[in-house]
This record gives structure tokens, C-alpha cells and sequence, in this order.
């Protein structure tokens, strides 16, 4: 393992020719991105942290590499964030600085912060590159949410980087010569540490689509792009396309790695793509709180709903309902996963109380219940919370929305659930007793957009007269859906 996060550009003397990432039009190599990035590391030396309003664009990876050369901990911003969460995590993470690109308009409490304009064009004379800050020192703080309350800053150290990242090209196969290309959220595990930090780590090339579509990433793998990773609502979306369309599954079928993640690929979408396209999906698991735990190997057997065996270093065990551990050789058993290693969290920031409630002797609780096939290969097959719903790979908590839907004036009672969803995996609706006056479903959906990100928003409201309870008052959701 190198010492530095990210040593080529620590170091620009071996590839700095070579493209670090393209957006569009916009490329940097890895020399111009080391220049852009100690230029505005210089002036965070000291900070603690700093928000990032993470829009798909070169400006926000450039931001985001300066804080992480500086050693200043990145609050990566939603740029569809609603007012709520923002004033929470504003309020709860106290960056020090906003980096955001020249010209993006600021809302709510980012804009009450001092701005840093995070440029693409290096400074006359650039400064030299920082010297590597400590291991444990704080990379991310990345929000998520829990089954209950606003979500929690989830604090990840350089070393989880590090070693997650490492471990994945191991099992990937992943090196400098590969040329990644996607289209996800910058304010995220998946898109953002897997999807930036990981190729610049490697020394590879980024291509980022801005907004993905299989049109655009089949034109990246016709081209030089030799990765791809997406959600399973992409994948889903990139069958029904390559189904209409040859030249798309011809190109997608070029591909050296497909990699699915953030949420389960169902077994019927993974025969589907490898009819269409020649190519089987790679799928791995993994946390917010954890990085990856699971993949599947490059050069392993790519076995339709499973997430393949624990990362190197990665230790998982399954615990029965009483925490204790299931032995390896019952293949039978479903428990709950439990990780422990170098990927893990340093804790939820301002949050013992929940740091300490997801550990169980020095193991992360995920939450996620699976069983193992005979050869260790993990199979997911459900959530211990059904207050965590996942909608095209975004976690969602329904308290969170409930809380929201309840300060309208028009709500009496409200219950938020998941349900099935052949593209967005699970979709959210939104189960309400009305007051007096029977609120528009469309107006309800547009409250909670105000408030909380675009992506949160209920896509269904139903009105009922009452809410199934049981004897000690609490809403029966499984009967809800039923
Ligand atoms: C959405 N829309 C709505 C509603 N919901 N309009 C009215 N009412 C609603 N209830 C709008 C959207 O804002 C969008 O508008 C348009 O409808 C289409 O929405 P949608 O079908 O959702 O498509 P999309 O906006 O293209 O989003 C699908 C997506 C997206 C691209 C798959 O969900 C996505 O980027 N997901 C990635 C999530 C992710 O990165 N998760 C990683 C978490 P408009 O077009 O105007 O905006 S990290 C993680 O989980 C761990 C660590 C891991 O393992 O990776
Ligand atoms: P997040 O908190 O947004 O990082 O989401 C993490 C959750 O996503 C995990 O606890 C799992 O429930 C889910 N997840 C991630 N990858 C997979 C996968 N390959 N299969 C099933 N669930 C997954």
C-alpha cells in the first residue's frame, strides 16, 4: 500500500500527461489537477472541514481533491438538498468553508458560510503538494439516513479509503490502464469515493457522463472506457434500452467490468444483461458506514444474486437474533451481517449514542440479514428495518419524511413505506389521514420537496380513514402494504 491517498498526484511525475478526469467537454490531466488542487489546498490549511456543493463537474472533484491534499474533512452537499436537511447538516457539521464552482448559486445556510471559488485554472506558480496527513484523519463526513430522525454525518478515515479502495482493485483487477466511466451523484460512497477517489488512486481515467444514460455510457465504452459502475435502477434502464437497440448492447458488451451496487441486482436483470450484451455484472456490497465488504472476483464465478465473498481485510460474520455468531458451515441460517476492519467508520459525528448502538463487541451492525452459499459467497435477502427503503441506491429513511408530511396543516396521521418497483427497485408511498380538509396529492409530494432532496419525495399518496395500529398504538406498515 502507498502512503499517500492519492500518489499520482502527490507525485505527477509518472502519468501526469494522462487524463485524471473528463466531464463534457472539461478534461485535466493529472498534472493540471494536482496544480488546480494544491493551489486551493494551500488556502484551507488548518480548517477542519469543509462543505462541498457537489454538483457532476471537475470543479467539485477539484474541491474535493484540494480538502483531502489539505487534510480538511469534505461534507459532500446534495445540490438538490431540501431546506430541512440543509439547515440540519449546516447546523451539525459546522464547515469551516463552502468550495463550491464560480457562479453556482448558494441556498439556505451554505450561503451564509465563507465561499471558496474552486477554479479550474492553475495557479501561476504552484504550490508543492501537502504533506500526507495521518491515516485516521477524518476524509468524509458523508450524511445518511437512519430509520428515525434527520440523518447522520457518517465520519470515514483516510485509511478506510485506502485500504476499501486497494482491496477493490485487487479484486477488480483495477489498474492505471483502465478508464472508468459514470454517471452518478458526487455526494455519495458509491459515486463519489468509489467513483473519484478510486480511479485517481489508480492512476486511471474518470469519464464522467453528468447524467447518466445508457447512450451516453455505451458511447464511453465504443470509445476508451473499459468500467463502468451504475445502480441497479441503471442497470435496469440500460436493459430496456440495449432490448431496442444492438449497437447500445454491442457497445456496453465491450465493456472489461460491469459493476452493480448500492442496492440488489435481481437475478432476472443480470440474465437479462448478459443475453443482451455477452457481459455478466459484477455486483459488491457495501455501506456508507463500511465502504465495500463483499464483491464478487473479477476472475471469479459471477453468480447471479449474490455479492461474492468478504474484500481482503474485511472481516463479516453472521449473528443470530441473540448476536451470536452463525458457523461458516451452515448454509441454511439467515443472520444479520456484521463487519469489522480497516473500511469501518470512525463514528456518526455528534452521535455516540448511535455510534454506539450499531457496534456489538467491536462489530458494525449493518442491519442487512443474508445467508452464505456453501463456497462463502454472501446472499442478501432483506433489511432488519422496514423504515429503510432504498430507491434507485438512495437510502431513505421514512421517518424523515413522515416527520416532514406531518407539519402540514392538512396531515392528521401519516405512515411512509417502500414498495416493489421494477426500476427504482423500491418506490415510496406516502399512507395519510387527512383533517378536515383532503389536501392534493400533488401538494403534499411538493411539501416534502421543499424540504428534503428531490429524491425523497413520496411518488405515491394514499388517503385512508385510519392507520392500522397494533394494541400498543404502533402503525402496522407490513399490513399497510399487504
Ligand atoms: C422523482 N421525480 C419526481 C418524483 N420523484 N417528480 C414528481 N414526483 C415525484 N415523486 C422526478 C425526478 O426529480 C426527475 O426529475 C424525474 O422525475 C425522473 O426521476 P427518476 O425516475 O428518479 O430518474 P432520475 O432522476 O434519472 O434518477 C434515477 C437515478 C438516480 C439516476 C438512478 O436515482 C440516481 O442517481 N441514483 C444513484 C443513487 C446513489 O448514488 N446511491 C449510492 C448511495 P429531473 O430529471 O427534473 O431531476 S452510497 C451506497 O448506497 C453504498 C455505499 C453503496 O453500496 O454504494
Ligand atoms: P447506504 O447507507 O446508502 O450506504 O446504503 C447501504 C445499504 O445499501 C446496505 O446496508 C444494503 O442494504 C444496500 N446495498 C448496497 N449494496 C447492495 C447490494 N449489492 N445488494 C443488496 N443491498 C445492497
Amino acid at each position: 500500500m502507498t502512503t499517500h491517498l492519492l500518489p499520482d498526484l502527490a507525485d505527477v511525475s509518472r502519468r501526469g500527461d494522462r487524463v485524471a478526469l473528463r466531464f463534457g467537454d472539461t478534461a485535466l490531466t493529472y498534472r493540471e489537477l494536482a496544480a488546480v488542487a494544491a493551489g486551493t489546498a494551500s488556502r484551507l490549511a488548518g480548517l477542519r472541514r469543509v462543505a462541498v456543493w457537489a454538483t457532476p463537474t471537475a470543479e467539485t472533484c477539484a474541491a474535493v481533491v484540494a480538502a483531502l491534499a489539505a487534510g480538511v474533512a469534505v461534507v459532500p452537499i446534495n445540490p438538490k438538498i431540501g431546506k430541512r436537511e440543509m439547515s440540519h447538516i449546516v447546523g451539525d457539521a459546522e464547515p469551516d468553508r463552502v468550495l463550491a464552482a464560480p457562479g453556482a448559486e448558494l441556498p439556505g445556510e451554505l450561503a451564509g458560510l465563507p465561499r471558496i471559488d474552486v477554479t479550474l485554472t492553475p495557479p501561476a506558480q504552484p504550490g508543492p503538494w501537502p504533506a500526507e496527513p495521518p491515516a485516521s484523519t477524518p476524509a468524509f463526513i458523508v450524511y445518511t439516513s437512519g430509520t428515525t430522525g434527520p440523518p447522520k454525518g457518517v465520519v470515514l478515515p483516510r485509511r478506510a479509503l485506502t485500504s476499501n479502495l486497494d482491496a477493490l482493485a485487487e479484486v477488480w483487477e483495477w489498474t492505471a490502464d483502465d478508464v472508468l466511466v459514470h454517471g452518478l451523484p458526487l455526494f455519495h460512497v458509491h459515486g463519489l469515493i468509489l467513483g473519484v477517489v478510486g480511479p485517481l488512486r489508480r492512476g486511471c481515467t474518470l469519464h464522467h457522463v453528468g447524467k447518466f444514460s445508457t447512450e451516453a455510457v455505451a458511447a464511453e465504452l465504443a470509445g476508451d472506457a473499459t468500467m463502468l459502475f451504475g445502480v441497479p435502477t441503471m442497470y435496469h434502464r440500460l436493459a430496456e434500452d440495449c432490448a431496442a437497440d444492438r449497437e447500445m448492447a454491442e457497445a456496453i458488451g465491450r465493456a472489461r467490468l460491469l459493476v452493480s451496487g448500492s442496492a440488489a441486482l435481481p437475478a432476472t436483470e443480470h440474465q437479462r444483461i448478459e443475453q443482451l450484451t455477452g457481459q455478466r455484472v459484477i455486483e459488491r456490497y457495501g455501506m456508507t458506514e463500511t465502504l465495500m465488504n463483499c464483491s464478487v472476483r473479477f476472475s471469479g464465478d459471477r453468480r447471479p444474486g449474490t455479492v461474492g465473498l468478504p474484500l481482503p481485510g474485511v472481516d463479516l460474520r453472521l449473528v443470530d437474533d441473540d448476536g451470536n455468531p452463525i458457523p461458516e458451515q451452515d448454509t441454511d441460517a439467515v443472520g444479520e451481517i456484521e463487519v469489522r476492519g480497516p473500511n469501518l467508520f470512525l463514528g456518526y459525528l455528534n452521535r455516540p449514542d448511535a455510534t454506539a448502538e450499531a457496534m456489538h463487541d467491536g462489530w458494525f451492525r449493518t442491519g442487512d440479514m443474508a445467508r452464505r452459499d456453501p463456497d462463502g459467497y454472501v446472499r442478501i435477502v432483506g433489511r432488519r428495518a422496514t423504515d429503510l427503503i432504498k430507491s434507485g441506491g438512495y437510502k431513505i429513511g421514512a421517518g424523515e419524511i413522515e416527520n416532514v408530511l406531518l407539519d402540514h396543516p392538512q396531515v392528521a396521521e401519516v405512515a411512509v413505506t417502500g414498495e416493489p418497483d421494477p426500476d427504482l427497485g423500491e418506490r415510496i408511498v406516502a399512507w395519510v389521514v387527512a383533517r378536515d380538509e383532503r389536501p392534493s396529492a400533488d401538494e403534499l409530494i411538493a411539501h416534502v420537496a421543499e424540504q428534503l432532496a428531490a429524491h425523497k419525495r413520496p411518488r405515491e399518496v394514499r388517503f385512508l380513514s385510519a392507520l392500522p395500529r397494533n394494541d400498543m398504538g404502533k402503525v402496522m406498515k407490513r399490513a399497510l402494504r399487504a
